[in-house]
């Protein structure tokens, strides 16, 4: 197996130091947001976890194998190169062995994360159960992979082109925390506050880390959601983002899109429809979930 991982120096030797790190995924880079803002943001985002105390572990498969840090060149190929694929659970196998290139979500990433032996994992926002989901069955992969891997990831909850509500009952199925940090209500990305309650909140980075470790330590399997509401001064308003949300779902029905090709368009109408403004907010909540992240690396390697 260890013939299929491969590590970046930096992050080899942060292994070797037992130095806290933190995994960041790569289909946010390919999928989630357009060139070159992608590219800028994922070189921003590693360093705002080298100043906060710990080192970035980007994730991606390239030439048959796992990816644990990329290089500079590496980000840009993947953030500009046209035949990326998307890569989730089921597709880890058929990339590795075809030795293409493949961008890691959010669940792809959390079982490399845990191969390498990575707890703390921060991102923009995970999917979740797609609004219509009970005629489409649209649900994210990504809620599997939060009940079965052992990886906590701080995101900024949900974006509301998914159901919230039924997004939280699936995690709760699933028995997996969603903590609110600073925050008791889930966030819902591009805004703070989702209206729906979380039963947790906690507002260090100590604590947190001593919840998971209770947890881990029990055996109690799986993952963990921190949820990390953007920074307000970014927040866009509601009645505006949902507006455009509901627009941008409308466009995907009309052009019949489905499977793995729903968030990423969905993505991109947003991005379209408020002419770039999500974008900018997408970017500072990724920057505040990578200090967060950060803060929790360091604070969980201390115990
Ligand atoms: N949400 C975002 N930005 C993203 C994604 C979700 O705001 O880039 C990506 C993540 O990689 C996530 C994936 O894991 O989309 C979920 O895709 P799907 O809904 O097809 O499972
Ligand atoms: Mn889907």
């Amino acid at each position: 197996m260890t013939s299929m991982i491969s590590y970046s120096t930096e992050v080899q030797q942060a292994m070797e130091d037992k130095k806290p790190i933190v995994a960041l995924e790569s289909t946010i880079i390919s999928h989630g947001m357009p060139y070159p803002q992608n590219v800028e943001t994922a070189r921003v985002v590693e360093q705002i976890i080298r100043d906060n105390g710990a080192v970035p572990a980007t994730i991606a498969i390239m030439d048959g194998k796992i990816k644990i840090g990329l290089s500079d060149e590496e980000l840009e190929v993947l953030g500009n190169s046209p035949g990326v694929s998307k890569v989730s659970r089921r597709d880890i196998g058929q990339l590795i062995a075809t030795k293409k290139i493949g961008a890691t979500t959010v669940a792809a990433t959390m079982i490399c994360a845990e191969l390498a032996g990575i707890r703390v994992f921060a991102t923009g926002g995970i999917g979740g159960v797609h609004r219509g989901a009970e005629t489409t069955m649209d649900i994210s992969a990504d809620l599997e992979e939060l009940s079965n891997t052992g990886v906590a990831v701080v995101c900024a909850g949900a974006k509301s082109i998914l159901d919230i509500g039924l997004t939280l009952e699936y995690l709760e199925t699933k028995g997996v925390p969603v903590i609110g940090y600073q925050t008791d209500d889930m966030p819902a990305f591009y805004t703070r506050s989702s209206g729906f309650d979380l039963t947790f909140r906690s507002d260090d980075a100590a604590e947190l880390a001593e919840v998971l470790k209770a947890k881990w330590d029990l055996g109690i399997t799986g993952g963990a959601v921190i949820a990390n509401p953007i920074p307000a001064e970014h927040a866009l308003e509601d009645s505006f983002i949902n507006g455009i949300i509901t627009q941008a779902m409308t466009e995907a029905n009309e052009n019949g899109i489905s499977g793995k090709e729903v968030t990423p368009f969905l993505l991109g109408k947003v991005k379209e429809l408020t002419e770039g403004k999500s974008l900018v907010a997408n970017i500072e909540l990724v920057k505040h979930n990578a200090k967060v992240g950060a803060e929790l690396a360091v604070a969980y390697n201390k115990l």
